[in-house]
């Protein structure tokens, strides 16, 4: 990796790549039954970051592996977390009507397609992931490890049980008023931060360490990372959703207080939430301050979460 790295260059590639391959491995939206195609590829190529396959691949590069060979496999987390965008959005749970600046799948397609779309997301990511046929020569265990990590971070310890705790859990702002009330807000926060924006982030990072074949340190090293990472995101967001426009987000905005649930900002203010979010950002720095070049963009990353603007 050169001096002249340009993170703005590196995602606009990495992003172009991820979205070629996600072409590549999903049934085209004809493929029968179409209306189930379409409403998948509606959602997938309606414009994400793409954040956490980047995440993996750069996770991949900073071990010394080879990103084009696990391409085709870690695609599989945009897949979970289009899924769960999907679904967050039905009248069920959040019932929003904009994402990614477009209207929500349940809006274009029917409450019933977009469960379905998502259930079938969530099969296609597993059955990639899990598929011999692509990234030949990885090792088998590698591989069987990385099945393991999208289980613990798709259910019940991730993004399912992150959702429940956000759903029924999420005490109203009245709850944090100061001192041991605050923390046990802030306490509360970080266990659904960790579940529904954390794991999978997380996830990521160790994925792409995985099959990339990291040693044992690295990836202790990189879970660090990523769970700094994952914490940073999700403060970034409740931020971006008090401070920026729907249209910067491609989404509405104000949702938190709208719905009076308490986010970070709520509890500490937007100063203290961003200082919390760099020292996250800050910790997993320093987690891989001992990695060499290849780590650059892994570095980028962690910076351009706290920076970014949608
Ligand atoms: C339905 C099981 C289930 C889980 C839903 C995704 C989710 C959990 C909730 C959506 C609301 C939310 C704030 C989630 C936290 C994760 C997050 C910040 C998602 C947005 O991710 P980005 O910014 O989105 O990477 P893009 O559109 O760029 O892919």
């Amino acid at each position: 990796m050169d001096a002249r790295f340009s993170l703005g260059t590196y995602l606009d590639d990495r992003k172009a790549r991820v979205d070629k391959a996600l072409r590549d491995v999903l049934p085209g939206p004809d493929a029968p039954p179409a209306l189930l195609h379409q409403a998948i590829h509606y959602s997938v190529f309606a414009g994400g970051k793409r954040i956490r396959p980047i995440l993996a691949l750069a996770a991949c590069d900073a071990v010394g592996g080879d990103a084009d060979r696990v391409l085709p496999l870690i695609v599989a987390l945009e897949l979970i977390h289009t899924y769960s965008l999907i679904h967050d959005d039905l009248p069920a749970m959040d019932d929003d009507d904009v994402r990614r600046g477009q209207p929500t799948n349940h809006r274009v397609f029917g409450e019933d397609l977009a469960i379905l779309a998502g259930d079938a997301l969530q099969a296609l990511a597993f059955g990639l992931l899990s598929d011999p046929n692509r990234g030949r020569g990885l090792p088998a265990e590698a591989r069987l490890a990385a099945v393991s990590e999208l289980v613990a971070a798709a259910g019940g310890d991730g993004l399912v049980g992150g959702q429940v705790m956000d759903l029924r859990e999420a005490p109203p702002p009245a709850a944090a008023a100061d001192g041991p009330a605050r923390d046990a807000a802030l306490a509360t926060l970080d266990g659904i931060h960790a579940r529904k924006t954390g794991a999978l982030i997380r996830a990521a990072v160790r994925i792409g360490a995985r099959l990339g074949g990291a040693s044992p340190e690295q990836l202790a090293a990189l879970s660090r990372y990523g769970e700094g990472v994952g914490l940073a995101f999700q403060i970034a967001d409740d931020l971006l959703d008090v401070e920026a426009t729907p249209e910067e987000m491609g989404k509405a905005t104000h949702k938190d207080r709208d719905r009076r649930k308490w986010a970070y900002p709520d509890v500490v203010g937007c100063d203290a939430s961003r200082a919390i979010a760099r020292r996250w950002i800050d910790g997993a720095l320093a987690a891989i301050d001992t990695f060499d070049a290849r780590a650059e963009p892994l570095r980028g990353l962690a910076r351009f979460i706290l920076d970014r603007r949608s």
